[in-house]
């Protein structure tokens, strides 16, 4: 097959990018010291409106940076990790944003602790918003163990590869003017772990309506010796995330992740890696080719 696209990054070009990556995590002002975790939500979306059936959807195309998708309330938010990258990306012009986003997540994770995730490169940027899927692909938070199930079997993740890639939300935090959920998982979530499988069997989660009419599940430390003044912290659970707990096939997973960290990470690494490639078409040599891009794609 004639392939007519840009030869691929040298490992030396790509050190560069991961190195801006890396720099760019520190951000004091903004959420918990750390642009990691949303950077995380960015790769996921991007690739979590894959249809294995249609084989449409998925991490190719960056479709985010129009309306059509970007404007979708359930990526609200995720502008700030796109506006995080953009400098990287008018820097080193030669990465497409498909990539950038998703080589952005596996080196954040990588950074905040987390397991090493196989990355590949490839992908390539839609020039317009034809060939973006429709919206409401992405899971709904409000919902329960079938709702996830039928999203994710979509993508063709069974019930292990759920539960581990639910562990991500040991990550950031819910903002009540982007989800309209609140609050944080863990209390230290730019620290990748397996903590929130930990405090999910711990704790008695008890439900919460918040203000504008949502229910989450909140935990509050009584325990804990406060200074004057200070409020003790709560965690926080969506219904999807209690909904591991409750549904007998999920729960055997979050036991064994709670109890098995390496496990965790190995488990997290594979399905993580597998997300990002959700779309992606290559042959042996792992050039990708998607019938419609490969004239953009990558040469080896
Ligand atoms: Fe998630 N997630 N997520 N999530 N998520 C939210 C935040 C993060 C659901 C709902 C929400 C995954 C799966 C699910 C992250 C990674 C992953 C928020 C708050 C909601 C709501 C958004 C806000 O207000 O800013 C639901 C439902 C599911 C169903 O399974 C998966 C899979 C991953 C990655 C592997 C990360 C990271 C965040 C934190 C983002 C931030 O800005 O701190």
């Amino acid at each position: 097959m004639s392939q007519t696209g840009p030869a691929a990054p040298s490992v030396a070009q790509l050190e560069q990018v991961k190195d801006a990556v890396r720099t760019l995590l520190h951000q004091p002002e903004y959420d918990d010291g750390s642009a990691g975790p949303v950077l995380v939500r960015l790769a996921w979306h991007s690739a979590g409106t894959y249809c294995a059936e249609t084989k449409t959807g998925g991490s190719n195309g960056a479709g985010m940076r129009y309306e059509k998708e970007g404007g979708d309330p359930a990526n609200a938010g995720l502008a700030h990790a796109r506006a995080f990258l953009e400098p990287i990306k008018e820097k080193f012009s030669w990465i497409t944003y498909a990539d950038l986003w998703c080589l952005a997540a596996v080196v954040a994770i990588k950074e905040m602790g987390g397991p090493e995730i196989a990355w590949q490169g490839g992908r390539t940027d839609f020039t317009d918003d034809t060939k973006i899927p429709p919206r409401g692909r992405l899971p709904d938070a409000a919902q329960g163990s079938d709702h996830l199930r039928h999203i994710f079997y979509r993508m063709g993740f069974n019930d292990q590869e759920i539960v581990a890639l639910s562990g991500a939300h040991n990550l950031g935090r819910c903002h009540s003017d982007r989800s309209g959920f609140e609050g944080k998982w863990v209390n230290n979530p730019t620290r990748f772990s397996n903590q929130y499988f930990k405090l999910l069997l711990a704790h008695d989660w008890k439900k919460k309506k918040l203000d504008n009419g949502l229910e989450q599940f909140v935990y509050v430390d009584e325990e804990i010796e406060l200074e004057e003044g200070e409020k003790p912290e709560e965690l926080m659970m969506l219904p999807t995330d209690m909904s591991l707990l409750s549904d007998p096939a999920f729960r055997t997973w979050v036991k064994r992740y709670a109890e098995d960290k390496d496990l965790f990470f190995d488990h997290f690494s594979k399905v993580f890696a597998k997300l990002l490639e959700l779309g992606i078409c290559r042959d042996a040599s792992g050039n990708v080719t998607n019938a419609e891009n490969v004239e953009d794609g990558y040469k080896s």
